[in-house]
């Protein structure tokens, strides 16, 4: 996972419990990659480096990440506990689990108490996909050309949708 895509000044984290969240979280990734947004990507366990997560989220603002996506599966408190650890906006993508199919983990991440917020995502693919066009939606509110590279990528769903209707013709 550590790869050309890692950036050396990552503007985006994209951290994760396990390698195997990777599946998921490279919806994201990928995203990011394509609007050319400077990330690194993490395994930060919050259950079995808790030590390396605390440490992930107390240095994000000093090494200038502008958002955290955070992704884990069962009870998923990575995002969470990273957001009670740094002011920098924490997206969270609950991680489809083995038995309950993700429910736990949208559960664990979407009910924060008031004063602690975690964005939260659907549930896998799409909310990783998502959570990457969202934190590039906030970094084009500073980005015009990069705003406009989003209106750019909305406008082709579009066109993708419309020709779905005129397939059915
Ligand atoms: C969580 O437990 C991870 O986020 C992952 O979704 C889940 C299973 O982890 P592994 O057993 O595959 O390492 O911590």
């Amino acid at each position: 996972m550590e790869r050309a895509l890692t950036s050396a000044s990552p503007v985006v984290g994209v951290v994760m419990g396990s390698s195997s969240d990777w599946e998921t979280l490279k919806h994201a990734a990928d995203i990011l990659a394509e609007f050319g947004i400077a990330f690194e990507t993490r395994v930060v366990s919050a259950h079995r480096m808790p030590d390396d997560m605390f440490a992930y989220a107390e240095a994000a603002v000093g090494r200038g990440l502008k958002a955290i996506i955070a992704g884990a599966g069962g009870a998923a408190h990575l995002p969470g506990m990273l957001a009670a650890k740094t002011v920098v906006p924490v997206l969270g993508v609950p991680v489809a689990s083995r038995h309950l199919q993700g429910v736990d983990s949208l559960h664990s991440i979407v009910q924060m108490p008031k004063g602690i917020p975690v964005a939260t995502f659907a549930i896998g693919t799409a909310g990783a996909g998502n959570a990457a066009l969202f934190a590039i939606a906030m970094l084009s509110n500073e980005q015009p050309e990069l705003r406009a590279r989003l209106e750019a990528f909305r406008a082709r769903q579009t066109e993708v949708a419309r020709a779905m209707t005129q397939d059915l013709k």
